[in-house]
């Protein structure tokens, strides 16, 4: 599933209401995002699981892997496939799918080396989704993807968004993307994913 991914999803607790989550998340499935990520920095553990059971089947019946951020413990128990983790989480967890973010080019090579399953690799540009971090920018970008195995999934991410920054992202050499914000501040989210995906370039 990971193979033909180009664009990954993340539903942020830090943009969405509860009470929203459900319906957002429908709404992300039917666009047609390739992974979908949960994602709550602020939220306490037993909501994110109770959030998380609900999310899980959703995804599966829409056939995509379903991503917890930072929790392992949850993946397991809502019976996701993956855990996403950063550069100070430790080693990798032991989900089926493991993602790394990474911020450079030494931090890329190394997260493929231990065995992570896919990147992020970025923030790109200065971002309120992940406020104080240093933006990397785009001149890595060509480079990341030369250093790596060309079917190892790089996921560009930070500052991304259709109307603005995704030409310059995509002619620098990304495959693929994640997108947070603009996405989950869409009016009209399914549009913007089937707008995002035909810019993307196929998967060869
Ligand atoms: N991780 P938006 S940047 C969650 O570089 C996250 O590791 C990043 O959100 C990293 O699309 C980021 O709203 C935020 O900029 C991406």
């Amino acid at each position: 599933m990971l193979a033909t991914a180009r664009l990954y999803g993340i539903l942020d607790l830090g943009y969405v209401e509860k009470s929203e989550a459900i319906a957002t998340t429908q709404a992300l499935l039917r666009g047609g995002i390739d992974i979908l990520q949960l994602r709550a920095k602020k939220t306490p553990k037993p909501e994110i699981l109770a959030l998380a059971k609900e999310l899980a089947p959703l995804a599966a019946q829409a056939g995509i892997p379903f991503i917890i951020n930072d929790f392992p413990e949850i993946a397991t128990a809502c019976q996701a496939p993956g855990c996403h983790v950063g550069q100070d989480d430790g080693p990798l967890p032991e989900t089926a799918i493991t993602g790394r973010s990474t911020h450079s080019l030494e931090q890329a090579q190394a997260a493929a080396q231990e065995g992570a399953d896919y990147i992020g690799f970025g923030p790109l540009y200065a971002t309120q989704t992940k406020p104080g971090r240093q933006p990397i920018g785009l001149e890595d970008i060509a480079q990341v993807h030369r250093l790596l195995p060309a079917d190892f999934p790089i996921f560009c991410i930070g500052g991304i968004a259709p109307g603005s920054t995704l030409p310059e992202v995509i002619a620098a050499g990304a495959k693929r993307v994640v997108i947070v914000s603009a996405l989950l501040q869409a009016k009209d989210i399914p549009a913007e994913i089937q707008a995002i995906k035909a810019q993307l370039p196929a998967i060869t």
